[in-house]
């Protein structure tokens, strides 16, 4: 087949879906769309544009496919997958790495020539019978210098609704850019599904990313995180693409903060996943611009930031009318709305934590479902996945941001970092500087691994900049990457570091669930010069009395002076230890790490100590007002 891509597309597709192909001047799109039909075989392949009616053909084939349900709200649907294919799964998503060339050791990988050969071999003649679809999307806004053409083919008409449900169509853009569209491609397969439709060979599952060809891999699973490419997969590839042309894609969200007198500040925030990010970014009053994928560039000086997607695929457990009534609305009102891994019983979709008594049987995960049910290896199966999710159109929310499709995209006055620390630092804090905030919030970033990742739950670990298992260049590299950004601004982004999961030393968390709108007011005020600051050795805090007056407005709390002891208390052997085991995780783990990290995590050290012959081990913030 070398060479005459075309011809060989033309014996396999009908005219129609030919003639699409045929308007997109692309010859390397010709060689990935005849090698992916030549592998797969498919009996079909059909060429998605971005008509109204090819929308809606996808929306109709995955309920006809029986990939999805409808249920009883009009454009609800729900989806399944496999009990062993319920997040992301780190195990077998690995890098290609081609002989030459090398990545952290921390970082899944197999060597290019032998992964392929693996990977194609499950891949082959996976489509016999079924349609392909192949699907034409941009990743940020159309007519951009944001923008990523892709184009993703799959068997699978859930994948494909997902696509239109997060992110822009791209037919138009294809064509437009005809030869110049630098484009990620990505190959997916189910393969083999049981009688619920629902992909039966986990042992095979393989999520392989060959950066160097902008391209990856994905079969045996259906789970979005793995097979809806433009996500995770593709962020590992915006990564490299970004590596290679000096600008950022990060872990992230976007939203607009309001202010005093209307002022709307931009924010971005890297959070892992069942962190808060989500959460932080919908909170009532303000805008949501994304939640998961953001792209920076530096222009003329300004730090710019757009959302790689135009969707949200979010956790969906806790989700209740009380703290979330923007999202709450969307998922009880006629919308289009994909549920999956929920517990179905009656066409109505039920999660745990939503407030209301869930149904002791139904239909979930593991097919029919009843109170008491165990898997194979006697554990309780719950109602719904702890993962569990909602995609929908983030122009379906109440309060998306009108600049979500703006080209040019958006000023960022901050950056935001957030783990899950039970004990060192504190709710809310702003680093001294970009370097600063870089290596002391992000490369520092600490949480627990959770359900949003298969086999593991609770484990602490270092996320570096929540963006770990998706960074495909060195990770030294890539950290160099984000501290040199700051030197193309004029004025970088303030850097603030967050915890919602601090504990006292009973173990209970020392905030609620809504105080991070108060800490996110409080930074939008320091963006504007309108609060004050106490200095500890991690960081810049909140004064006492700058927070009463926003936990009595957002709250409707009055703050107590001791709970904002509690929360800020310098706890100095727990910052110290901190330290050591980030600088642990660093030496062993990023072998080109900056010297300047090791700068920076030394100086903060020294503050510390020099703190702790001060005032001792626990220093409360009321004894370093000055
Ligand atoms: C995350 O886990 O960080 C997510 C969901 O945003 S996934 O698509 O699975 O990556
Ligand atoms: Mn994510």
């Amino acid at each position: 087949m070398k060479g005459d891509y075309l011809s060989y597309l033309k014996t396999k597709l009908d005219s129609r879906n030919y003639s699409r192909i045929e308007a997109i001047d692309n010859p390397r799109l010709h060689e990935f769309l005849a090698d992916a039909v030549a592998l797969c075989r498919p009996g079909t392949v059909w060429i998605s544009t971005d008509s109204p009616e090819d929308v809606e053909y996808t929306r109709m084939m995955a309920l006809k496919t029986g990939e999805e349900t409808a249920l009883e709200i009009e454009g609800h649907t729900v989806h399944f997958d496999g009990m062993e294919d319920q997040g992301r799964d780190r195990e077998v998503t690995r890098y290609l790495v081609p002989e030459n060339d090398r990545l952290s050791e921390s970082l899944n990988q197999v060597g290019r020539e032998e992964g392929l050969k693996e990977v194609r071999g499950l891949m082959e003649g996976c489509m016999e019978g079924r349609i392909m679809a192949v699907r034409f999307m941009t990743l940020g806004p159309n007519d951009s210098v944001f923008s990523i053409p892709c184009v993703e083919c799959t068997d699978s008409f859930y994948v494909s609704h997902s696509l239109n449900l997060l992110y822009r169509l791209g037919y138009e853009e294809f064509k437009r850019l005809g030869q110049k569209a630098g484009f990620f491609s990505i190959l997916h397969s189910c393969g083999k599904m049981d009688s619920r439709m629902v992909s039966c060979q986990p042992e095979k599952k393989r999520i392989y990313i060959d950066y160097t060809k902008d391209n990856v891999y994905s079969v045996n699973t259906q789970y979005a995180g793995n097979t809806v490419g433009l996500k995770k997969l593709a962020l590992r590839l915006s990564i490299c693409k970004a590596d290679r042309e000096g600008w950022l894609a990060e872990h992230m969200f976007l939203m607009g903060v309001k202010g005093k007198n209307g002022r709307n500040s931009y924010f971005a925030g890297a959070f892992p996943s069942a962190c808060g990010k989500t959460s932080t970014a919908m909170l009532p009053g303000e805008t949501i611009m994304g939640d998961d994928i953001a792209y920076f560039r530096a222009v003329e000086g300004k730090c710019m930031a757009a959302n790689a997607e135009s969707g949200i695929f979010g956790i969906i457990q806790n989700i209740n009318r009380k703290d979330d009534p923007i999202i709450w609305e969307v998922l009880s009102s006629p919308n289009e709305v994909i549920f999956s891994n929920v517990l179905v019983k009656e066409r109505k979709p039920y999660w745990m934590g939503m407030g209301i008594d869930m149904p002791g049987e139904g239909e979930n995960f593991s097919g029919k479902w009843y109170r008491g049910k165990k898997d194979s290896r006697g554990s309780g199966i719950n109602p719904a996945h702890k993962n569990a999710r909602y995609a929908v159109m983030l122009n379906s929310l109440g309060n998306c941001d009108p600049e979500l499709n703006n080209p040019q995209g958006v000023e960022l006055s901050a950056i935001i970092y957030g783990g899950r620390d039970a004990r060192a630092y504190v709710p809310v804090q702003q680093g001294f500087g970009w370097d600063h905030g870089i290596i002391s919030y992000g490369a520092s970033l600490e949480t627990e691994t959770t359900f949003a990742i298969i086999g593991k739950e609770g484990v602490s670990e270092i996320n570096l900049m929540s963006i770990q298992d998706f960074v495909a260049i060195e990770l030294g590299k890539y950290i160099k990457n984000n501290l040199d950004f700051g030197r193309k601004l004029d004025k970088p982004p303030l850097i603030f570091g967050v915890n919602y999961f601090l504990r006292d030393r009973r173990g209970e968390f020392l905030n609620g669930i809504r105080d991070k709108h108060v800490w996110l007011k409080w930074m939008e005020m320091r963006v504007h010069g309108e609060a004050g600051a106490i200095e500890i050795p991690t960081g810049l805090i909140p004064i006492y009395e700058d927070l009463v007056p926003l936990f009595k407005r957002l709250t409707g709390k009055d703050y107590a002076r001791d709970d904002y002891a509690a929360q800020f208390t310098v706890r100095i052997p727990e910052n110290l230890a901190k330290i050591e085991r980030v600088e642990r995780f660093h030496r062993q783990n990023v072998s080109d790490a900056p010297g300047i990290l090791f700068e920076i995590l030394g100086i903060q050290k020294k503050r510390l100590e020099e703190m702790r012959e001060k005032y001792g081990d626990y220093v409360s913030p009321e004894k370093l007002r000055s």
